[in-house]
């Protein structure tokens, strides 16, 4: 692997520093450096995500009064649907693999890249061709998609709305995921240092293997399912027709076979994360590393046989019922072990509450509160009450934005040092993370009692009786967003005028706090061996 970079004209700025020799937006596009891939990943992903935070501040600011408020029913279908789909597959589900699996797993591991690194840059290219794919669908055609980031037929195949192009960029996003699967499986199994065993692999290592296989083995099947829908709506076989014989109920089958494991490709890399910041700031060795490890494999294993909860009211029989709600029970113990074992890792701890940490606790109570509520999605008896309501919005933005998204905000702050050689402004990361945390509760608290009492989604109106809910949770949606920009602003601030940060600023121990900060353009001059564990604390002094 070529590193032109050290020999440029700026080592101390390692990997981030150009050689000198042509255009260095060439250097970067065309890079298969995991590390300048990470990078292309960050700055893609948080584009869409910001971009998907403005549509959702949008949908509650139409939401603040019931009828017209700032678009019509059109505009609104098209608005949630754009929402959806970016938050979805140009956000949660490539995140934290992509960005953080790619900077820092293969170093985690003692290598010096994934195993197929040009592969790895045609993951990033189909992360791209895929996204402008889905952009261009919103200004050609028909017009921007309006079905849901679900796309369910039969109203996905007979919409005059560009759904076709739509389709076609989830396929192509659907590649992206698989590649990045394939290489990170293939480099934990092969690239590991000497030393480095299966029981001394960071858990944020153990989280994305559990992902990567859920990559490899259900991607597929989405891809199938959308080339399926736009087949429909070209040659019409009448697949999900019933009145050519065919069946609309299949489509939801095949939809969540891959989009319920799909959940968890979005969750236990967060998961990862958490397991890795919480030991660092609580100065205390994981409690249970074996069963938080082997809990993630677990819910990768489970996780692909529950997906009929989604389908409670479509008809299915009771029997097919019992036995989906009995089995999302079951998936939810594994997630609890890892609750349990991250609480009684900060039993007795020394816990300094730095930004990582902050984020991290936020992701424990977030996505606690979601997964209750996913018991009760889970339980027949209610569901069929909550179905399609605001409660079901309310519970996967605690699971996926308060899991996820606070996850991906705990490794943006813990790794910012080692990405990018500074330190940002802690007091004003604290306070972004009131005002998001703040924000956060009152925008779905509010959503989860609306729901409750009867609200649909994806309604653009709604009955007078909802509006006090509906004003507290848009405000809500303001306090989180004023927390979300002032976070943005003092990590670019940060960026280009942060203090110089240290090798090891929080006293890790695991192998990329061992590297220069930013990490330089070569991983390792020679081998590491690894002789310990991955959270045994000596007390390391900070270079
Ligand atoms: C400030 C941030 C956000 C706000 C205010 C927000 C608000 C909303 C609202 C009000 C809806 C319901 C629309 C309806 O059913 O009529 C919605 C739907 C949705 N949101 Fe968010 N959201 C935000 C962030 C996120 C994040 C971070 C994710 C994922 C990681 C996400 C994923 C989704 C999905 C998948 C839907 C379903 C869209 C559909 O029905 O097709 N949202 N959001
Ligand atoms: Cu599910």
């Amino acid at each position: 692997m070529s590193q032109p970079a050290s020999a440029s004209t700026d080592s101390s700025r390692g990997y981030l520093a150009s050689s000198g020799k042509g255009p260095a937006l060439f250097e970067w596009i065309f890079s298969t450096d995991h590390k300048r891939i990470g990078l292309l990943y960050l700055w893609c992903i948080t584009t869409f995500f910001l971009m998907g935070v403005v549509l959702g501040l949008l949908i509650r600011l139409e939401l603040i009064a019931p009828g017209p408020t700032i678009m019509n029913a059109q505009t609104y279908n098209a608005v949630f649907t754009l929402h959806g789909v970016i938050m979805i597959f140009l956000f949660i589900v490539p995140g934290i693999p992509a960005i953080f699996g790619n900077l820092f797993m293969p170093i985690q591991i003692g290598a010096n890249d994934v195993a197929f690194p040009r592969l790895n840059l045609l993951s990033w290219w189909c992360y791209i061709i895929g996204a402008l794919t889905a952009v261009t669908a919103l200004f050609s055609g028909g017009g921007p998609p309006d079905t849901g980031w679900t796309f369910y037929v039969p109203f996905s195949t007979m919409t005059q709305s560009n759904v076709s192009m739509a389709t076609v960029a989830v396929f192509i996003l659907g590649f992206s995921s698989i590649l990045t699967g394939i290489n990170f499986v293939v480099t934990v199994h092969r690239l590991r240092t000497k030393g480095m065993t299966w029981r001394r692999l960071p858990l944020f290592v153990w989280a994305l293997y559990a992902t990567a296989w859920i990559q490899v083995l259900a991607t597929p099947i989405l891809g199938i399912t959308v080339l399926l829908v736009f087949l429909e709506r070209f040659v019409g076989v009448g697949l999900f027709d019933a009145a050519k014989g065919g069946d609309p109920v299949m489509y939801q089958h095949l939809f969540w076979i891959y989009s319920h494991p799909a959940v968890y490709i979005m969750i236990l890399p967060g998961m990862g994360v958490i397991s890795e910041v919480l030991p660092v700031f609580a100065r205390k060795r994981v409690f249970g590393y074996w069963a938080i490890a082997m809990s993630g494999l677990a819910i990768a294993g489970a996780g692909s046989l529950v997906w009929g909860h989604h389908m409670f009211a479509s008809g299915m029989s009771d029997m097919a019922v019992l036995v989906f709600s009995f089995l999302t029970f079951i998936v939810a113990i594994p997630s609890a072990i890892k609750v349990f074992n991250w609480v009684a890792t900060l039993y007795k701890g020394s816990i300094t509450l730095a930004p990582p940490m902050l984020f991290s606790l936020a992701f424990i109570i977030l996505f606690s509160i979601g997964g209750l509520q996913g018991l009760l999605l889970g339980a027949a008896a209610t569901d069929i009450h909550v179905h399609d309501t605001y409660f079901v919005v309310s519970h996967f933005h605690f699971v996926m934005f308060g899991g996820t998204g606070f996850g991906f905000f705990a490794a943006l702050h813990y790794w910012f040092p080692k990405m990018f050689g500074r330190m940002y402004n802690a007091t004003a990361a604290t306070t972004a993370w009131v005002f998001m945390v703040s924000g956060f509760l009152v925008l779905y608290l509010s959503m989860a009692v609306v729901g409750l009492q009867g609200m649909p989604r994806r309604y653009y109106d709604y009955l007078p009786e909802f509006t006090n809910l509906n004003v507290s949770a848009t405000v809500g949606s303001w306090i989180l967003g004023a927390g979300l920009a002032l976070m943005f602003a003092n990590l670019l601030v940060g960026l280009f005028r942060g203090g110089p940060a240290p090798a090891n600023p929080w006293k890790a121990a695991t192998l990329e706090w061992t590297l220069s900060s930013p990490l330089p353009a070569e991983n390792f001059e020679e081998e590491v061996e690894v002789t310990e564990g991955p959270y045994e604390f000596h007390e390391v002094k900070p270079s």
